[in-house]
């Protein structure tokens, strides 16, 4: 019998930046090991980039202050992250990802979608798979990934944060309602601790929460973003698993001043036109990204980015521009006068479904 539903792999590895320095010095294996900003004590200044799972334990986490996870954890290995080493690694695993399937889409240094449909035919299959990966993985680079498998992207993506490290969780579309129904909504991508309580006011508080609730009703409460979440939850996500444009990687805009400026009216204006023009492109392709940056070089050459990462692709002008005079506070100051700016968008992906730009319209209304 033909298999209607798709198999789609999320892959992500385990504790990344610091598996790797573990992979290269084994005495500290079982350790607590956190990559981050030096902790100087307690007194440094920072966050911690990523912790072994023994260092979890501690309740340290991703972007914890390096001086509250110092605290808690005093007798850690504390290690300031090697970024080429991580990239090495980074490209070696998706080289091996790759030839598991042509539908392949890069997420992320650490994460990548699968799509296996054409090529297996049965979710019973997909185990060997995995493990086959996982294996492949650790031979040849010496770290664990974990896999999560579903009929959709979002739910294998919720699937491979399920057990880690070095899990595998299978969700079949039948099991999919139970899988999901006690999670609290957060591992929902796209709902954040904001919204969060948004939801809740509303009495939506784990999934099965939403999936019990018609269509119609989530739509005529949450807008756009209500209906997104409900897509995931009832498994009729359908993004394809698909690298964008192939080669294209961000799109990006920038102009020199006539004259170096200490304008900073004149600035802003300019971010406004490049902002303008390069959200031109984006609908002329229905193009949605994550990765918002900030290009701005002062006279004398000294050029600077700033970047953000939001958890989930959008398409909204006005948020772009918000986020790139955030990010332009940090430069407010500077006694330099400016020669250049420019905005990049990156984590590029297309005909993605317009799951944020409502966000802030619900929550503030
Ligand atoms: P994640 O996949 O989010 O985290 P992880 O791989 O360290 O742990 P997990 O087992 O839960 O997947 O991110 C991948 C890498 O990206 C991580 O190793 C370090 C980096 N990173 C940061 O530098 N800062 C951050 O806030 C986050 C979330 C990740
Ligand atoms: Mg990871």
């Amino acid at each position: 019998m033909k298999n209607m539903s798709r198999l789609i792999l999320h892959c992500d590895l385990d504790s990344f930046f610091a598996s790797v320095e573990i992979r290269d010095n084994p005495l500290y294996k079982g350790k607590p090991v956190i990559i981050g900003a030096d902790p100087k004590e307690g007194k440094g200044r920072g966050v911690v980039s990523t912790c072994s799972y023994e260092a979890r334990k501690f309740g340290l986490h991703s972007g914890m202050p390096i001086s509250q996870a110092f605290k808690r954890c005093p007798h850690g290995i504390y290690l300031k992250p090697n970024f080429e080493k991580y990239h090495e690694a980074s490209e070696e695993v998706m080289e091996i990802l790759k030839n598991y399937s042509s539908k392949f889409q890069k997420v992320g240094a650490d994460e990548a979608y699968l799509d296996l449909t054409e090529k297996y035919s049965t979710f019973n299959d997909v185990k060997d798979i995995a493990l086959k990966i996982q294996q492949e993985v650790y031979e040849k680079v010496g770290i664990t990934i974990s896999i999560g498998c579903a009929p959709t992207k979002s739910i294998a993506k919720i699937a491979s944060d399920y057990k880690k490290p070095n899990g595998i969780t299978i969700v079949r579309p039948d099991n999919l309602k139970m899988f999901l129904s006690n999670m609290d909504i957060t591992r929902i991508p796209g709902i954040g601790k904001k919204s969060k309580k948004y939801y809740q006011k509303k009495g939506i508080k784990v999934i099965g929460d939403i999936i019990s609730t018609p269509l119609h009703i989530m739509i005529e409460k949450f807008g756009k973003h209500g209906k997104w979440v409900w897509e995931v939850a009832n498994g009729l996500d359908n993004r394809e698993v698909k690298e964008f444009h192939g080669s294209r990687k961000s799109i990006s805009k920038e102009r020199t001043f006539y004259q170096d400026t200490y304008d900073m009216k004149e600035v802003f204006t300019k971010l406004e036109e490049l902002n303008d023009r390069i959200h031109n492109s984006i609908l002329k392709h229905n193009i949605y990204y994550r990765t918002i940056t900030l290009k701005i070089r002062f006279e004398g050459f000294l050029t600077y980015t700033r970047s953000k990462s939001l958890p989930l692709h959008i398409q909204d002008k006005n948020k772009v521009l918000d986020i790139i005079l955030d990010l332009y506070k940090e430069f407010s100051n500077s006694k330099k006068k400016v020669r250049l700016v420019g905005i990049k968008l990156s984590n590029l992906e297309k005909n993605s479904i317009n799951k944020q730009s409502n966000i802030t319209n619900f929550i503030s209304s």
